[in-house]
């Protein structure tokens, strides 16, 4: 196994099961006495969190530029910190990351913007829905705040349909949490693992989040145990920066 931890972000759409495969994942790691913390993003305890939290609760309004600036500076707080546990040989498991940052924040329209063509071969048009309207921020400055943040070695993304996860306790209670948000969601997060690939920024996994619960465990289980053998040389070399 490596000296250095392996840093394993779990990513998905709402209801995908990431926060019950995180607490499964930490505890299979921790019996099999590898050394591992599970950190979540947003982390709501801090100052920054907490600005997040009564937001996505819709107590309170902000800016779309500063919400997402938030939610980077929520992650920025604590990278040093992922960098020196990695490190000094604890695995991080972390339980969403700059991916959803991106893909939540480009996938915002304004409800009230004129939508993009809406007509159909025949002449008739159809009703505007999310994704015929332009969006509210540009993908390439939901990106920039993130750049430079530890990369992850492994992306393993939870991929299961909106209307799915849906029927899932506890949908729909947060901002964000309706299903033509989450089917442009979806799609920004294809472009996101596109990007990954190319740019070498570790590795992104998509794995089947409607199967039976165990079954994504060992799925997962699977993904990490290889992480943690490391490159060739059984090593995972120096931790990377996003994007660069
Ligand atoms: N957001 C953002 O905009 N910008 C950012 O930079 C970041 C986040 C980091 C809150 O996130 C919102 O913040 C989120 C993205 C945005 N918005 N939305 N929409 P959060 O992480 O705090 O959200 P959460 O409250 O933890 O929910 P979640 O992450 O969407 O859920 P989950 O963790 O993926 O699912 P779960 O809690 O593990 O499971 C949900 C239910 O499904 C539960 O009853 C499970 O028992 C059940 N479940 C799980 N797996 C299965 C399987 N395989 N079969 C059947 N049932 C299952
Ligand atoms: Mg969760």
């Amino acid at each position: 196994m490596s000296k250095r931890g392996a840093f394993v972000v779990i990513e998905g759409l709402d209801r995908s099961g990431k926060s019950t495969q995180a607490a499964t994942l930490i505890k299979r790691l921790q019996e099999s006495n590898v050394p591992s913390k599970l950190i979540k993003f947003p982390d709501r305890t801090t100052p920054i969190g907490k600005l997040i939290d009564s937001y996505l609760r819709s107590e309170t309004e902000l800016d779309d530029h500063a919400i997402h600036l938030l939610f980077s500076a929520n992650r920025w707080e604590v990278a040093s910190s992922i960098v020196k546990d990695l490190e000094n040989g604890t695995t991080v498991i972390c339980d969403r990351y700059a991916f959803s940052g991106i893909a939540f924040s480009a996938s915002k329209v304004d409800p009230s913007s004129k939508p993009v063509d809406t007509s159909t071969s025949d002449g008739s048009s159809v009703a505007p829905t999310h994704s015929t309207r332009p969006p509210l921020l540009p993908y390439s400055w939901c990106r920039a705040p993130d750049v430079s943040l530890p990369a992850p070695d492994l992306t393993l993304f939870l991929d299961i349909l909106p209307h799915i996860a849906s029927q899932r306790a506890g949908y729909g209670g947060e901002r964000y949490e309706n299903q033509e948000h989450q089917e442009r969601v979806r799609e920004l997060f294809s472009r996101i693992a596109e990007e990954v690939e190319a740019e070498g920024v570790g590795r992104w996994v998509v794995l089947d989040g409607g199967l039976e619960l165990k079954e994504v465990e060992e799925a997962i289980w699977r993904e990490v145990k290889e992480a943690l053998r490391g490159g060739d040389d059984g090593e995972l070399g120096s931790v990377k920066r996003l994007w660069d």
